[in-house]
C-alpha cells in the first residue's frame, strides 16, 4: 500500500529517497526549484547533468543526489510550458513527467515531487495537480507496492491547500 502524502516547504530539505526536479530541457540548472536543488546539490550536479546531454519535455533523468543528504538521488522533470500547448497535448506532457519520474523511481521506497510547470511554466496549479494525481493513482494501479511514499510537495500555502483539496477528493 502506498501513501499520497502533501507537505508545505522546501524540497530540498524534504526527506524523500527520490526528490524530483522542475527542470528544463537543457538540464543544466534554472531558477525555481531547479535553482534551489542545484544549489542545495552543489556544484557537482551540474557536472553530472551535462553529462546527460539535455531531455525532451516529458522525460526524466536521474543523478545523484551530492549535497543533499536527505535524499538520495535527484530526478529531473521537463514539465510543459503551459501556453506552448493545447491544454490536452500539455496534460499529457505532464502526465508523461510524473509517469518516468516514478518508473526511475522503481528499486527505491519513497519520492517527493514539487509543483512540474506551475511556476514560471504558468500550468494553473488545480489543473496541474489533477494531472499528477490521476496519474500517480494509475501508475500505482500497474506497480502495486513499489513505493511505500509518494508526497506532492507545495512550497506555497495556497498551492498546499489546493493538493490537499484534491487529495481529499481523489
Ligand atoms: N521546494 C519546493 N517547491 C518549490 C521550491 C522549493 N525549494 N521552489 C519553488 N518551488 P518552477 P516550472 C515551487 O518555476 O514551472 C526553472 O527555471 C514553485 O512555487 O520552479 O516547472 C527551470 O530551470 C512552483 O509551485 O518550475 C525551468 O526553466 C513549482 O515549484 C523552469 O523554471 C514549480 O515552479 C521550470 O518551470
Amino acid at each position: 500500500m502506498t501513501t499520497i502524502a502533501a507537505y508545505q516547504g522546501d524540497i530540498t530539505r524534504f526527506p524523500a529517497d527520490v526528490i524530483v526536479n522542475a527542470a528544463n530541457s537543457s538540464l543544466l540548472g534554472g531558477g525555481g526549484v531547479d535553482g534551489a536543488i542545484h544549489r542545495a546539490a552543489g556544484p557537482d550536479l551540474l557536472a553530472a547533468c551535462r553529462l546527460l546531454g539535455g531531455a525532451d519535455t516529458g522525460e526524466a533523468r536521474m543523478t545523484d543526489a551530492f549535497n543533499i543528504r536527505t535524499a538520495q538521488k535527484i530526478v529531473h522533470a521537463v514539465g510543459p510550458v503551459y501556453r506552448n500547448y493545447s491544454p490536452e497535448n500539455a496534460a499529457e506532457l505532464l502526465a508523461s513527467c510524473y509517469r518516468n519520474s516514478l518508473d526511475l523511481a522503481k528499486g527505491y521506497r519513497s519520492i517527493a515531487f514539487p509543483a512540474i510547470s506551475t511556476g514560471v511554466y504558468g500550468y494553473p496549479i488545480r489543473d496541474a495537480t489533477k494531472v499528477a494525481l490521476a496519474t500517480i493513482t494509475t501508475w500505482l494501479a500497474e506497480n502495486p507496492a513499489i513505493l511505500d511514499t509518494i508526497t506532492l510537495v507545495a512550497f506555497s500555502g495556497t498551492d498546499f491547500d489546493t493538493i490537499t483539496d484534491s487529495l481529499r477528493a481523489s
